[in-house]
C-alpha cells in the first residue's frame, strides 16, 4: 500500500501544528473574541483540509499500480519550452455585438497556438484549479499535466486545489497539491483528488469572496475544468476580475463525458473517449447475453444529457437493434407516439422471424427534444424562475393543480399525458445551470412500456405473435469515473500542460484547447482559444443569456450519415459488435483508437464492417 507522507513544508501542516500547540490553546483561551473568530476561521479551513487530505490514504489495484507508471504522451510543442504564435483577433459565434459589449475586457483576442521556443526564466506563481459539474475520466490528468507543468517552469510555483468545486474557492475549502500527493492519482479516474460540485460562479459577492483567498493564497491564476456551463462562469469571472483590474488569470479546460462542448477550435471533450468506450464494452456484454438467451429485449438509456453522442458513439461501436436520436426526432417533429410505433414495428417484425430479442439505446435527453415536450420544458422553465416559489412546497396533488393551472392551452394537454413521475421530474428541481436533471427520468421504462401497449393492441388486433419480455438499463455512473484510456490521459495531460503555458504567458478568458487528436500524440497542435469566441445569446431559466453553444448532434455529420446508413441492417439482423474492455497495453490499433466520433469527423475511420 503506499504511504502518503505528510509534506512538512505546506503551511497548512505549519499553521495546524501551530493551532494544536498546548501554548497556543493557553493563548487562545486569552484572546479577545476577534481573534477568536479568525483563529476559528483558519482551523475551519486547515483541519478541513487535514480531514480531506487524511481521507486519501487508499489501498490500490495491481492495474493502478502500473498504470500510475504511465507518462502521458505530449505534442512536440509542448515537450519543452514554449513560444506562442497568436492568429488574427476573433468574434463571437453569433450575438457579436451584444457578446462584446458583455465581455469589453476578453472579447476579440486572437487564436493562439503553441510552439517551440527558448528557455526562459518565468516569476514565480500560485495558481488554482477547479474541478466543475459531471466528473469525466482524465480529470486528474489535466491537473498533473498543470502540475508538472507549472513546477517545471519554476519550482517554487505552488498549486492550490479547490476543494469540491467551485464552492470551495467561494468557502475557501482547499489543499496544497503537492508531488506526493497527485502521484496517487496520476492516470485514474475519478475527481476525487479534489472532489467536484455544481455551484455556479455567477455573482459578484461570490467573485470577491474568492478574491480573499486567491489574495491570501498570492494565487494569480485559477483554471476551472468544465463543460459547456462551467466555461461559460470561468468567462464571465474572467471578464470580472479583468474589469476591475485585479491581475487574477481565469483559464477554462473542456471537460464533460456528453461530448457536447466541441465546435471547430473543440475538437472533442475530454472523458467522451473513455467512457463511450466504457458504455460499449457494457452494450456489447448486454448484446452478447441477449443474443446468447434470446429472450429479452434491452431498453439501455445512456447518459449524455441533452446532446446524443454517447448514444450515437455507441450504435457505432455496438450496432445495436435500435438507436433514438433525440436531434433526429426534434428534427423530424416526431411525437411521442411516433416513436414508440416505430421500436413496435421493429420488435413485430423481429418477432416475425421468430427473434424475440434485442438491443435498444436511448439517449437520457430524449424526452426535452420530443417537440411537443420540449414546448412544454420551455413553458415550465419560465413558470419555475417565475413562480416556482410559490409552489415548490405545496403537495404533490397540489402543484400538480397549480400547473395546470398557468400553462397554456397547448402544454396543459401535452403535461396531462405524461406519466406522473415524468411530469414532476419536469415541473421541478432544475440543476444549478437550470436544465432538467434527465438522468433521474427513467425514459427506458416509460418507452418500453409504451412499446408494450402497443404491441398488445397489435396482438388483440392479429397484427403482432410475438414475445415481448423487457429489461432495463440506465449507463452514465458506470463510465464517467473509468481509468483513462490512453487517449485521454494524453490529451488531458496535454490540456493541463497547455492551461499552465496560457497562464505563463499571461493570459486570460482562454480555454486550452488540442487539435489534430486523431494524429500521433506527439503531432498534435496544443494551443487557446477565446472563450467568447464559442458564445451566443440563448434563453436560460427564462432569462437571455450569454453562454457558449452546446453542440448537438449534427444531422449532416459523419457520424450521423455512417448510421443512418446502416440502421436498418442493423434492426432487421443481429449484428451486434462485442468491443470489450478498454486496453492500455497492447497493438496500438487497440490501445490508442479514437472514438469514432472522431474519426469520422475528421475523415479517417478505418473500421471495416
Ligand atoms: P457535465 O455536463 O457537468 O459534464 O455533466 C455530465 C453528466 O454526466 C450528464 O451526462 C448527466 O446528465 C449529469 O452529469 C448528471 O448529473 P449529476 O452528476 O449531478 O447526477
Amino acid at each position: 500500500m503506499p504511504k502518503i507522507e505528510k509534506n512538512k513544508k505546506s503551511s497548512a501542516y505549519k499553521v495546524e501544528k501551530v493551532f494544536f500547540n498546548p501554548r497556543f490553546l493557553f493563548f487562545y483561551f486569552h484572546m479577545s473574541w476577534k481573534n477568536r473568530i479568525f483563529a476559528a476561521v483558519l482551523k475551519s479551513e486547515i483541519s478541513y483540509s487535514k480531514i480531506y487530505k487524511a481521507n486519501k490514504i487508499m489501498e490500490i489495484s495491481a492495474l493502478q499500480k502500473e498504470r500510475a507508471a504511465y507518462q502521458p504522451k505530449l505534442p512536440k510543442a509542448l515537450q519543452g519550452a514554449v513560444k506562442i504564435v497568436e492568429g488574427a483577433p476573433t468574434k463571437s459565434v453569433d450575438n457579436q455585438e451584444e457578446i462584446k459589449k458583455l465581455f469589453p475586457n476578453t472579447y476579440g483576442m486572437p487564436l493562439i497556438e503553441f510552439v517551440p521556443g527558448e528557455e526562459n526564466s518565468t516569476k514565480r506563481i500560485n495558481i488554482g484549479v477547479i474541478l466543475s459539474g459531471g466528473q469525466a475520466p482524465g480529470g486528474h490528468n489535466v491537473i498533473s499535466g498543470l502540475f508538472d507543468a507549472v513546477k517545471k517552469l519554476n519550482s517554487e510555483n505552488r498549486l492550490y486545489g479547490f476543494l469540491m468545486g467551485p464552492g470551495g474557492l467561494v468557502d475557501h475549502k482547499y489543499i496544497e497539491i503537492t508531488a506526493d500527493f497527485i502521484d496517487q492519482y496520476r492516470n485514474t479516474g475519478g475527481f476525487d483528488m479534489i472532489g467536484s460540485g455544481r455551484t455556479k460562479l455567477e455573482k459578484e459577492d461570490q467573485f470577491e469572496k474568492g478574491l480573499e483567498i486567491i489574495r491570501k493564497l498570492d494565487i494569480s491564476a485559477i483554471v476551472i475544468i468544465g463543460g459547456d456551463d462551467s466555461n461559460t462562469n470561468a468567462c464571465v469571472l474572467a471578464e470580472y476580475y479583468a474589469a476591475k483590474k485585479y491581475g487574477v488569470q481565469v483559464i477554462g479546460c473542456p471537460k464533460t463525458i456528453d461530448g457536447d462542448l466541441k465546435n471547430d477550435q473543440i475538437e472533442t471533450s475530454f472523458g467522451f473517449d473513455t467512457a463511450t468506450k466504457t458504455y460499449s464494452e457494457l452494450i456489447g456484454n448486454i448484446a452478447r447475453d441477449c443474443n446468447s438467451a434470446r429472450k429479452y429485449w434491452h431498453f439501455i438509456k445512456l447518459m449524455g444529457r441533452s446532446a446524443s453522442h454517447i448514444a450515437l458513439e455507441c450504435a457505432l461501436q455496438t450496432q445495436p437493434n435500435i438507436c433514438l436520436i433525440s436531434e433526429e426526432i426534434e428534427t423530424k417533429d416526431l411525437s411521442l407516439n411516433d416513436i414508440i410505433e416505430d421500436i413496435a414495428k421493429v420488435v413485430a417484425r423481429r418477432a416475425q422471424d421468430g427473434r424475440n430479442y434485442g438491443v435498444v439505446l436511448i439517449p437520457e435527453g430524449l424526452i426535452e427534444f420530443i417537440p411537443s415536450i420540449g414546448r412544454l420544458i420551455g413553458e415550465l422553465n419560465d413558470l419555475l424562475a417565475k413562480h416556482g416559489n410559490d409552489y415548490k412546497d405545496l403537495d404533490i396533488e397540489k402543484q400538480r393543480a397549480y400547473i395546470i393551472e398557468h400553462l397554456s392551452e397547448e402544454n396543459k394537454a401535452t403535461f396531462e399525458t405524461l406519466p406522473d413521475g415524468v411530469a414532476r421530474q419536469l415541473s421541478l428541481d432544475r440543476d444549478p445551470h437550470g436544465n432538467v436533471q434527465v438522468s433521474l427520468i427513467e425514459t427506458e421504462r416509460l418507452i418500453s412500456d409504451m412499446v408494450e401497449m402497443k404491441l398488445n393492441k397489435w396482438a388483440k388486433q392479429g397484427k403482432y405473435n410475438g414475445h415481448f419480455a423487457t429489461i432495463h438499463h440506465f449507463l452514465g455512473y458506470e463510465g464517467r469515473c473509468a481509468a483513462p484510456s490512453n487517449f485521454d490521459a494524453d490529451y488531458c495531460y496535454a490540456l493541463g500542460t497547455s492551461a499552465a503555458q496560457l497562464i505563463a504567458n499571461g493570459k486570460t478568458g482562454y480555454m486550452a484547447i488540442v487539435k489534430n487528436t486523431t494524429e500521433k500524440a506527439e503531432d498534435w497542435i496544443a494551443g487557446g482559444v477565446p472563450i467568447t469566441m464559442m458564445m451566443n445569446i440563448e434563453r436560460r431559466n427564462g432569462e437571455l443569456k450569454p453562454v457558449i453553444r452546446k453542440a448537438l448532434v449534427d444531422l449532416e455529420g459523419a457520424p450521423f450519415k455512417e448510421f443512418a446508413k446502416l440502421r436498418t441492417r442493423w434492426a432487421t439482423e443481429t449484428s451486434y459488435i462485442y468491443p470489450g474492455p478498454v486496453q492500455y497495453w497492447g497493438p496500438s490499433d487497440v490501445c490508442d483508437q479514437t472514438t469514432r466520433t472522431l474519426a469520422l469527423e475528421q475523415g479517417k475511420d478505418v473500421f471495416v464492417y
